[in-house]
């Protein structure tokens, strides 16, 4: 007998149903949809078919009840009024005219025969889609999960095959898809430091995983005392209480709930009494329902042991010595309990050398002796690496004896470099093919849960199929589902999220270029500027300017998830006012071209007075390590641009119209920060705001631009790094022997300097002389612009 389940059968607190896929434009009825992640084999097999008022769902008793559940959800919000359960082979009078949806395991004889050519999927996690239409016009959805957690992604997948059809409602794109995941773990492992995630925070993440189809959370947050410092000790009745909510409601997404405890800062790996309290530990999260557990032994000394007794099993302190310890725990922890608990899946751990392709003594004894069921977590060739290759991924797995599991240090924004940034960029240089060298991935996030869900979605969808991952097109896809689908909503998030794209490693490199849309922009517009079609220029970039300025009304609009908006907040604020800040800045340029001085100057000290809002803005509260700082927002792009068309507006009448000379000129240094290729003189003219000059650690280093000709200068700016001056001077020379002082500058604050001059002789040479550095380090600049014309 049929039962009605629609939308009475969202008990889950699933959220409501958002993009998988990105719309098709209008018109588009015979493109194929976008999927994210990209499925493996996804192609057209016929005619779109209409989600009919009443839609018949065959199941069976192997129909997996969370993909039943998500599918009655996914229907009940795209036009189904009500949603029938019936039994395989039932026949209904009405259903010849309604949309029927198999769904069940692929071997189910309705199903099987229902696939029609469709590969089956034969593979764990794998699913089938066939969308086929009957006599009367109606649709045939058969929806085939090789296990349990194929069926819940082929209900995933069908999200992004509805599209609206104008008045004619909801339509399921006529596909036949044949999927499976490329890597066996995929999700996110809380792995930060600062204020842990909130439990509804969990909750939620717990849905947006089953969504992109990661199958792995790793609880491991530095700061929960249970986890680390008080790891001996049971956690209080109400945490567990959350803790089994969590279990539940990740196994309702599929998701394996893996819980990490990390005793490595205090304990004595040889105590029979500490390795008792571990176990107690993990098999209360057994009782719960925890099926995968994690033992990380990062961020540790390994050159002292916590007791004497460890001294006496393992000998002297060091590397050898911890990798045997660790390896007596986890082999004990491997072989005593994983194995002997039903259902449990291999131990993972994380190695106290975890970010590294150095042999030493302490991976060859992992190697040696780590039982082979144990996973291995590394980070890649460094904390943060700039890129993970399938050379390095082999050398990694050759060195710890089995293929490794990478924890990826993106979006974590918990470290100094991260100060002030939201980390939104794509995921993005992880090579394709990473799957027949991993174990799998997980990303370690942000403290703000929500705005990671854009780079998690771009780690699930690479390891769900890394070959066929596309970034940029990942990244409208991610914009597109945290605003529920809404094109309005994505533009603006895309536009913002291009203003918090920089990504630091732990070193003076970032990885991930700073707002690399609004770069090319700006520097489209000083190309056309300079050539002399100033009013192209400016309506170009004011139009992408107004899409900044109201990116937060868009942002806030009802569209965007509320938690991202919460989380993005402060960013969001400085978004909106350096925007305007833009706006109104362009305006002056205009109109001091059309001959409006008095309004020029108007507009630009309204600009000016809007960056410096924006520069007062803090964040707060703060979630993160880092207290309360700027909300950084387009640095080193948008506020060096200000600076430039504040300078040339300055300079209007001065030097017939001063530009900037530098980038045609040559620098050298007195000195280059350890002779580093990356630190060199040319860093300062390469019009690139993510590369700088470091000098050597002495008061005296100095950079000097020699101009391709003589020009008379007006003014001179320098774009610091944090490593700044006390004080310097700008000199200016004919010959490169003989200078003259022409300022000397005591600035407050390491930032944007602008030093105007007066143009007077013209000059070859001009040097940022330094007299006292501001830390130990060298001095260190971005950019040094030199403006003025040549003499000639
Ligand atoms: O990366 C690992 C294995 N451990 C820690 C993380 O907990 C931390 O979030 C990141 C980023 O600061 N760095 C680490 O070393």
């Amino acid at each position: 007998m049929a039962a009605a389940v629609a939308a009475a059968a969202l008990v889950l607190g699933i959220p409501a149903p958002s993009a998988a896929g990105v719309p098709s434009p209008p018109g588009a009825a015979a493109a194929l949809p976008v999927v994210h992640p990209a499925s493996q084999s996804l192609t057209r097999a016929g005619d779109d078919v209409p989600v009919t008022r009443r839609v018949v769902l065959v199941t069976d008793r192997d129909t997996d009840p969370a993909a039943a559940t998500r599918i009655a959800q996914v229907l009940s919000a795209h036009g189904a009024t009500r949603v029938d359960t019936a039994a395989p082979g039932h026949r209904d009078a009405s259903s010849g005219r309604d949309l029927t949806v198999l769904l069940g395991d692929a071997s189910r004889p309705d199903i099987a025969a229902a696939l029609r050519g469709t590969t089956e999927p034969g593979h764990a996690e794998g699913y089938a889609i066939r969308v086929t239409r009957g006599e009367h016009g109606a649709g045939a959805v058969t929806l085939a999960g090789h296990d349990a957690a194929g069926q819940f992604y082929a209900v995933q997948t069908l999200r992004g095959l509805l599209r609206q059809s104008g008045d004619d409602g909801w339509r399921i794109s006529g596909v036949r898809v044949d999927d499976h995941p490329s890597m066996a773990l995929r999700g996110t492992i809380e792995g930060f430091y600062g204020q842990p995630w909130t439990h509804q925070e969990r909750l939620d993440q717990m849905d947006f995983h089953g969504d992109v189809k990661a199958n792995t959370y790793i609880y491991a947050p530095k700061d929960d005392p249970y986890h680390r410092g008080k790891w001996r000790e049971p956690y209080p009745a109400d945490k567990l209480d959350e803790l089994g909510e969590l279990v539940r409601r990740a196994a309702a997404n599929h998701v394996r709930f893996t819980f990490a405890v990390s005793p490595g800062e205090s304990i004595c790996y040889s105590d029979p009494a500490d390795r008792a309290a571990l176990k107690a530990k993990l098999r209360a999260m057994y009782d719960l329902g925890t099926r995968a557990f994690s033992i990380p032994l990062d961020d540790i000394s390994y050159t002292r042991w916590n007791c004497g007794g460890d001294n006496a099993a393992y000998g002297a302190p060091g590397r050898e010595a911890a990798a045997a310890a660790q390896v007596d725990l986890l082999n004990d922890v491997q072989r005593t309990f994983v194995a002997t608990h039903e259902g449990v899946r291999p131990l993972q751990m994380v190695p106290t050398e975890y970010g590294d392709l150095t042999d030493t003594a302490y991976k060859r004894k992992m190697r040696a002796s780590l039982d082979p069921a144990v996973v291995v977590m590394w980070t890649g060739t460094d904390v943060v690496p700039p890129s993970i290759t399938n050379a390095q991924a082999d050398a990694a797995s050759a060195l710890f004896g089995r293929k490794v599991f990478v924890w990826d240090n993106y979006p974590v924004n918990d470290f100094g470099n991260t100060s002030g940034r939201l980390l939104l960029a794509p995921y993005d240089k992880r090579e394709a093919g990473l799957s027949d060298h991993l174990s799998g991935i997980v990303a370690n996030p942000m403290n703000q849960p929500y705005a990671s869900k854009v780079a998690v979605f771009g780690a699930a969808s690479f390891a769900w199929n890394d070959r066929a991952y596309q970034a940029d097109a990942n990244w409208t896809g991610a914009m597109s589902y945290l605003a529920g689908g809404d094109r309005r909503a994505t533009e603006a998030l895309l536009v913002f999220g291009d203003l918090e794209h920089l990504a630091p490693t732990f070193g003076s490199t970032p990885w991930q270029s700073q707002a690399p849309r609004l770069a090319a922009r700006v520097a489209a517009f000083w190309d056309a500027w300079d050539d002399g079609d100033r009013r192209r220029a400016v309506k170009a970039l004011r139009a992408y300017a107004r899409d900044i300025e109201r990116a937060p009304a868009a942002i806030r609009g009802g569209a965007v998830q509320r938690g991202f908006v919460t989380d993005a907040d402060d960013w969001v604020d400085a978004t909106g006012l350096w925007g305007r800040a833009t706006v109104s800045m362009l305006d002056a340029l205009a109109a001091r071209d059309r001959g409006d001085e008095d309004r020029a100057e108007t507009l630009a000290a309204a600009s000016r007075a809007l960056q410096d809002r924006a520069g007062a803005l803090r964040t707060a509260p703060a979630r993160n390590t880092w207290g309360e700082v700027r909300p950084k927002v387009g640095d080193g792009v948008l506020d060096t641009f200000l600076v430039e068309a504040g300078v040339r507006l300055d300079l209007w009448d001065v030097a017939d119209g001063a530009r900037n000379l530098a980038p045609a000129g040559t620098a050298t240094a007195s000195s280059v920060e350890q002779d580093l290729d990356r630190f060199t003189a040319g860093k300062v003219n390469d019009g690139d705001p993510a590369t700088r000059w470091a000098s050597g650690y002495s008061d005296d280093a100095w950079v000097q631009i020699e101009l391709a000709a003589p020009a008379r200068v007006a003014a001179v700016t320098l774009a610091w790094e944090a490593a700044c001056a006390n004080e310097y001077r700008i000199q200016t020379s004919s010959d490169g022997t003989a200078w003259t002082t022409v300022a000397t500058e005591r600035p407050e604050s390491c930032g944007n300097d602008v030093v105007r001059t007066s143009p007077g002789e013209p000059v070859r040479f001009v040097r940022m002389q330094g007299v006292e550095r501001r830390t130990t380090w060298g001095y260190s600049i971005h950019e040094f612009g030199v403006y003025g014309a040549p003499a000639n």
